[in-house]
């Protein structure tokens, strides 16, 4: 699962991948340097993954990651405007889901962007650019696929794949994302090797000042009430002293935390909204050797479970044994669940459920 960060300059990218990833990239306080990408993965904090640690004192764990990408989609500050366009989004057109940083914080370093702090216009403008660089695209293989249908040489998959774009076309036009608009298996199909990114999932984050971090601004519910209108999930995160604390070890990063009250860092947070944002479950895997995470999509079966796991484990498929998460979590482990009679026996179809715990017979062992 991919994510990738973008932004106007300056925002905070690097600082926040930095955060995420207890990285130490340098930060460039006038100017970044060109076609610089940080790559990074992050594990996925779950506390029903941590339980299952807990109790099966397994030699190895294997939690659900996120890679993080930085850079993907970047201004460069030395031509000194903003250039956007199609190509633009290119370094990002391969991830999941997007998060959209967006500077909320004063600085007497950094100059305020012209017409000064405003993180919702910030907002508008970039998710404006997300749409126009699928419109771009879209309009290019529209003109591609007109000329084939006059010269009546259009194939029945690219009339459909005209319909399909019209249909989306139409969407953009009226200033929504694509994520916004429902679509056929088809449709989904046609469209793939775009990889529009107003498709994304779309996360925003607010880069706020130390001191904004229990206090209301003008500013910031100007943003949260944009948020809610558009549906969108938003953090709310101090990059600089989030880096500062990922940067800790973890007994001091505890002392911090709980001296400044604060029962979780706010990159776990985020880190957890971008995982439910991309729409997958996670289920486990628990034994001596190994907990392992494994991410799927919100209604995957058994046996495309077990696929995942590997192949050869699906095509000898006989039954998955599975513990619901709550049932684990009460009883207390595998064992003390199954003389509980809480696991189930489930066939192929059974749809795998956020947190359950399987464990797949096949007729090799
Ligand atoms: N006060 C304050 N400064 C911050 C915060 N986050 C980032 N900065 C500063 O803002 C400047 C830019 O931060 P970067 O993380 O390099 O921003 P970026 O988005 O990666 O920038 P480009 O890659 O150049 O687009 C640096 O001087 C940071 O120290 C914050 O939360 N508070
Ligand atoms: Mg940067």
């Amino acid at each position: 699962m991919k994510v990738g960060l973008i932004g106007l300059p300056e925002c905070g990218k690097t600082t926040l991948f930095n955060a995420l990833t207890r990285a130490n990239e340098s930060i460039h306080a006038y100017g970044s340097h060109k076609d610089e990408v940080h790559l990074g993965s992050v594990p996925v904090p779950d506390p029903r993954f941590d339980f299952c640690v807990e109790v099966s004192h397994p030699k190895k764990i294997a939690p659900a990651t996120l890679d993080i990408t930085d850079g993907g989609a970047r201004i460069d500050l030395e031509e000194k405007r903003e250039k956007f366009g199609a190509d633009f989004f290119a370094g990002v057109r391969n991830m999941d889901a997007l998060a959209l940083i967006l500077r909320a914080f004063q600085s007497e370093f950094l100059p305020e962007p012209g017409g000064g702090l405003d993180p919702r216009r910030d907002a508008e403008k970039i998710m404006g650019e997300l749409l126009l660089a699928d419109l771009m695209v879209i309009e290019g293989r529209l003109e591609r696929l007109e000329k084939n249908r006059i010269l009546k040489r259009q194939t029945p998959a690219e009339a459909a794949e005209e319909q399909t774009l019209l249909k989306i076309k139409t969407h953009l036009d009226s200033l929504q994302p694509i994520r916004t608009l429902s679509l056929t298996d088809d449709d989904t199909k046609a469209i793939k090797s775009f990889a529009f990114v107003s498709a994304k999932p779309l996360i925003l984050v607010a880069n706020i000042d130390e001191e904004s971090i229990s206090q209301d601004s003008p500013m910031l519910s100007s943003l949260r009430s944009f948020a809610e209108d558009q549906n969108l999930p938003l953090v709310e995160i101090c990059a600089k002293l989030e880096m500062e604390v990922s940067q800790m070890d973890q007994e001091e990063e505890k002392e911090f935390l709980s001296a400044m009250g604060i029962e979780e860092p706010a990159r776990d947070r985020l880190i957890r909204i971008a995982y439910a944002a991309l729409g997958y479950i996670s289920f486990f895997t628990v034994g001596e050797d190994e907990v392992k995470a494994w991410t799927i999509r919100q209604g995957t079966h058994a046996v495309g479970a077990a696929e995942k796991i590997h192949t050869d484990i699906a095509r000898t498929f006989i039954r998955a044994e599975v513990i619901s998460f709550d049932d684990f979590h009460a009883c207390g482990g595998w064992d003390e669940s199954r003389s509980a009679g809480k696991m189930r026996l489930e066939g192929k179809d059974y749809i795998v459920k956020d947190g359950d715990i399987v464990h797949i017979r096949n007729s090799k062992g």
